[in-house]
């Protein structure tokens, strides 16, 4: 069974995000965001279920600290909700919205828990939203303008700073499918969003650069993991295709480059909103990236589709969302991010699974070993890219706890503590346990 040492240093964190774990949705002069009126369309969101109350961490952050010093990460990576710091998006702050991330961040500050801040982690003010939300350009002045005050508010304490999270996620999942708030469906805005999400990015980028903010700066993104279904060489290029509009869109831009000629050419009716100096504006030098990675799919060639490619179904085991159990495929994303890119230095800021996760008889125990082996197995695949020369500096476990997951709202558990929603007691699962062992012996376990 081969071990994985993990260099010295190596980052080992737990990852959230505001309206998945927060609540206090109304509280302390909280504004409203996209999610609270996506959550209350009829439809949209399994039960109807809300952030509202989440795993209620506004109010039990120390504990949540606790938690994790028990647990021994060195790093915190949650998110700031926009609309608890800017009520309308822009304009007057409140400043009770800071106070909030002042406590939070004071507390894990004197944890010895490094705190990751995402700036954007979906939660838009519905203002923007009424205004235009990511399809329209001043969207990515307001973060900008957003992304500063943070900083100088909050700067001192911040030791990484994320711009966005999962672009591709804002712009396809919320503007073309509509899955996700604010629920609009159409390609052409999806792809406006998606420049002004880069030109956002780089905006806030450059008022950290001028600002001269301490701490690191990257972004986040959910990269396209596909392998081609077969050898053919029709296939592998369609493996390869699939990856400009989960990829390249974002990355190639971000590293100085153009967005993927192929993706513009396949769909003529929506093409980027590009002004002069947009694409220098986006690729503003960053300290790293951050990949978040659950699942790698099989593609092939399908002539039926603009980008000429289709996802097939692989015999692989699943986790509790249907998703496909890849650990090699993190080995792989993490390679060719690391060969495309020029060895950036990367963080994994997200890696997990959700599992049908129960409490024991007696409420203090919650054996989930389906988890314990995906982690296993996962980090083992980490320590592979590690040792064939990948910068990989850290890995963030999704999540700390138990939290609401979007359009599935509290059906799906991805926490390895366990929250009771009945009245948000915590209780750490086992692969809290083994995670603990990971971290204090900064190694992996057995084979990928
Ligand atoms: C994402 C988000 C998380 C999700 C997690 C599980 O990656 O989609 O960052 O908020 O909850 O990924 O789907």
């Amino acid at each position: 069974m081969a071990q994985w040492q993990f260099p010295d240093g190596f980052l080992w964190g737990t990852a959230t995000a505001s309206y998945q774990v927060e609540g206090a949705a109304s509280e302390d002069g909280r504004g409203p965001s996209i999610w609270d009126t996506f959550c209350r369309t009829p439809g949209k969101v399994k039960h109807g279920h809300t952030g509202d109350v989440a795993s209620d961490q506004f109010h039990r952050y120390a504990e949540d600290v606790k938690l994790m010093r028990d647990l021994g990460v060195g790093a915190y990576r949650f998110s700031l909700a926009w609309p608890r710091i800017f009520p309308q998006g822009t304009g007057a702050q409140n400043p009770k919205g800071f106070d909030y991330y002042h406590r939070l961040l004071d507390a894990l500050l004197a944890a010895g828990i490094r705190p990751a801040v995402t700036l954007y982690h979906w939660d838009l003010p519905q203002p923007l939203e009424d205004a235009g939300g990511w399809p329209a350009r001043d969207t990515a002045k307001h973060f900008a303008d957003y992304a500063a005050a943070c900083f100088v508010a909050l700067g001192d304490k911040v030791d990484f700073w994320i711009t966005l999270n999962e672009p591709w996620c804002s712009a396809v999942l919320g503007y073309e499918l509509g899955i996700h708030a604010p629920g609009r469906t159409g390609r052409a805005a999806a792809h406006r969003a998606a420049h002004h999400l880069n030109l956002g990015h780089g905006l806030a980028v450059q008022a950290f650069r001028v600002g001269g903010g301490r701490g690191e700066i990257g972004t986040t993104l959910n990269l396209a993991a596909t392998r081609p279904a077969t050898r053919r060489e029709e296939d592998v290029l369609a493996a390869d295709r699939a990856r400009d509009k989960g990829s390249r869109l974002f990355l190639d831009p971000l590293f100085g480059g153009n967005y993927p000629q192929r993706l513009l050419d396949a769909y003529p009716d929506a093409p980027l909103p590009i002004k002069e100096g947009d694409m220098e504006a986006i690729a503003q030098p960053l300290d790293f990236i951050g990949v978040n990675m659950y699942s790698e799919s099989a593609v092939r060639h399908d002539p039926n589709h603009p980008e000429q490619f289709a996802h097939v179904p692989s015999p692989y085991p699943q986790t509790d969302m249907g998703w496909d159990i890849t650990p090699l495929g993190i080995y792989r994303l993490l390679k060719w991010v690391d060969d495309e890119y020029g060895h950036p230095t990367v963080y994994v800021t997200e890696n997990g699974c959700a599992m049908p996760d129960v409490l024991s008889d007696d409420g203090t125990r919650c054996h989930d070993p389906g988890r314990v082996d995906f982690l296993r197995r996962y980090i083992a695949a980490c320590g592979e890219a590690v040792r064939d020369g990948v910068d990989l500096r850290g890995y963030f476990v999704w999540s700390l706890i138990d939290n609401f997951e979007w359009s599935f709202g509290y059906t799906k558990r991805f926490g390895i503590v366990y929250c009771d929603y009945g009245d948000c007691r915590r209780v750490p699962k086992d692969s809290f346990h083994f995670y603990r062992e990971v971290i204090a012996g900064n190694e992996g376990f057995g084979p990928a």
